[in-house]
């Protein structure tokens, strides 16, 4: 039987470089059917539906079924998958509060709808930010759904990471393994280089040798790169990253289905691991083990390393705490 997949937002940016993308088979594999929920706001529609069409004309061999609405209800029945796209951008004038706000409109009722409507096996991949607070509204408001199908994304960050740390050794990206992103998917992130390897070799001495001090390397240049590396591309290209935010979302669902060989990094929810308060939605090394994601217990955190967890971690107790000020959680 075909695999379910709503995607919110989808007649945006993000939205139209993942809908061929998974058309193609690439998240769920070449022999898996999907059926495509494109929920939109009625200003978006006529991108849903323009994607619609041209997703027809893709004549997809995988793609069974598409549907454009803008009713909740009808785009989450019977979702396995829902990822979560749409979101209200910061507008002129927006103080934090009020996109946090304006967000919780959006993300509270649709965990509300996921859960009468969606599939009981649904797992629910939240991109549009500020992701980790909108995961943690969704999963609040979604009564008899368990915490831990709400996620969020941050392995574009942990990509960029190792295609900054690739870039820096000078070796080839698929080498590079172990480098979590903590926290929050904003410029507090920790992305962590400490426990890295290449080829399955620790990186410390082979970076050392490159960079110097590794610690101000990672403070000055590996660290601010990674974290407004959304900026850049702003400022480069014009816009902001989409194709890379596509291309880790169906890294992020691939993995959560079919599995991992090593770490990799997903916004999950906290149960007091690495002293992060129980019911955070925050970004842990993680590995995908039948079926569901298990943060990696037990690594060592230096007293540098845990201040920058912190850090982040402070910024999504706050976030939660402004949303709870505001009755919305
Ligand atoms: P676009 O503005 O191109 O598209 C967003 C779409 O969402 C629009 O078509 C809009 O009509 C729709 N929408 C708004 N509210 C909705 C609702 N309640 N229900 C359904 N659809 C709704 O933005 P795009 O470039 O696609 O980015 C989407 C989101 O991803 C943004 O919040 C962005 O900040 C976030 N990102 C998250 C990343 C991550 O790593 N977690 C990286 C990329 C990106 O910045």
């Amino acid at each position: 039987m075909a695999t379910t997949i709503t995607i919110t937002g989808a007649g945006g940016q993000i939205g139209y470089a993942l809908l061929f993308r998974i058309a193609a088979g690439d998240m769920l594999g070449a022999g898996e059917s999907v059926r495509l929920r494109l929920l939109e706001i009625p200003q978006g529609l006529k991108g849903a539906e323009g994607a619609a069409l041209e997703l027809q004309d893709g004549a997809f061999p995988l793609l069974e079924h598409v549907e454009v609405t803008d009713d909740p209800a009808v785009a989450f029945e019977g979702a396995n998958h829902a990822l979560l796209v749409g979101a209200r951008p910061r507008g002129p004038g927006m103080e934090r509060g009020d996109l946090l706000a304006a967000n919780a409109g959006i993300f509270g009722p649709q965990g509300a709808a996921i859960a009468a409507h969606a599939a009981s096996d649904v797992r629910v991949t939240v991109v549009g930010n500020p992701a980790n607070t909108n995961a943690l509204i969704a999963a609040s408001s979604a009564d008899g759904l368990p915490a831990e199908r709400f996620t969020a994304l941050t392995r574009l960050d942990e990509n960029r990471a190792r295609a900054q740390l690739a870039q820096t050794l000078d070796v080839p990206v698929a080498g590079i393994r172990r480098v979590p992103i903590w926290g929050n998917h904003s410029a507090t992130q920790f992305p962590d280089v400490s426990h890295a390897t290449v080829d399955g070799r620790p990186a410390a001495d082979a970076l050392a040798a490159r960079v110097g001090d590794t610690t101000a390397w990672q403070e000055q240049t590996f660290i601010p790169r990674v974290a407004k590396r959304g900026a850049e591309i702003i400022e480069v290209r014009g816009s902001s990253s989409v194709a890379s935010a596509a291309s880790a979302a169906i890294d992020h669902v691939r993995d959560w289905v079919h599995g991992t060989d090593d770490w990799t990094s997903a916004g999950v929810v906290s149960h007091g691991e690495y002293g992060v308060p129980e019911g955070l939605i925050c970004s842990f090394p993680v590995q995908s083990i039948d079926g569901g994601w298990r943060i990696v217990e037990g690594l060592e955190l230096d007293a540098w390393a845990r201040a920058r967890v912190d850090a982040s971690v402070a910024e999504l107790i706050e976030e939660r705490d402004a949303v709870r000020a505001l009755g919305l959680l």
